[in-house]
């Protein structure tokens, strides 16, 4: 490893530990108020905030800094539309049998069903996209690397971005979703990995109450 590779990290930031620990509770409070929602008003968004939390997005860690994600961006009325009408028919199919009775029970205190409004009231859907294949450069066509880990991370970074921008969000994952490749004009090589829905709430947004359960610090980390 030359050194003419690397630059001197420049940009890291030291706090007093007792500012660390304040950091620390207000992201914690910050990030609390993260909740998935299900109705979306139809208040518009302008396109530089989706714009900033994509770029946020794109900074996650990624296998070998590959970035094997593409994020889709949908303001289009009939592009929502399309959206829309397909889910709703692959999640009947699901709702309808296809998820099995465990599932389903799973499901149940959530309240979900095939009916997915919030896809055309929504101002934003982002479609995001893995690829097996890619490089840095444009046009690469080397293998990625962790590919579900690396696209994992950057919809966590995107987010946490949107909910810090003072946007609402929901996590959807129809199933299947291949549909979305489609419709978002993407190549054949890249897999739908998750259907963001952005927005604020609307008025009468409510939060099931199974949602809120947060496991304790003591059930989910052990410190050795
Ligand atoms: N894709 C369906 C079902 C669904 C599955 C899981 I796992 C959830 O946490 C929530 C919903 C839907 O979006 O309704």
């Amino acid at each position: 490893m030359s050194e003419e590779m690397h630059s001197p990290l420049s940009d890291f930031i030291t706090y007093p530990e007792a500012e660390m620990l304040e950091r620390s509770e207000n992201y914690l409070n910050e990030v609390k108020r993260r909740h998935s929602i299900r109705k979306f008003s139809n208040k518009a968004v302008p396109r530089a905030i989706i714009e900033n939390c994509i770029k946020a997005a794109g900074t996650a860690p990624s296998g070998a800094n590959h970035q094997p994600w593409h994020f889709a961006a949908i303001n289009s009325t009939d592009i929502k539309r399309q959206v829309r009408e397909q889910a709703e028919i692959h999640e009947q199919g699901f709702y309808e049998g296809k998820a099995g009775e465990e599932w389903l029970s799973a499901l149940k205190p959530l309240g979900t069903d095939a009916n997915k409004p919030f896809l055309e009231h929504a101002p934003w859907l982002i479609a995001v996209f893995s690829q097996k294949k890619g490089g840095i450069d444009e046009g690469d066509q080397h293998t990625n690397y962790y590919v579900h880990e690396s696209v994992g991370l950057a919809t966590g970074f995107l987010l946490n971005a949107l909910h810090h921008s003072g946007l609402a969000t929901l996590t959807h994952t129809p199933k299947p979703m291949q549909f979305l490749t489609k419709i978002c004009q993407r190549p054949d090589t890249e897999r739908p990995f998750m259907l963001i829905v952005v927005g604020y709430p609307a008025d009468d947004a409510t939060i099931p109450h199974h949602a809120k359960r947060k496991k304790a610090l003591s059930s989910i980390a052990t410190f050795l």
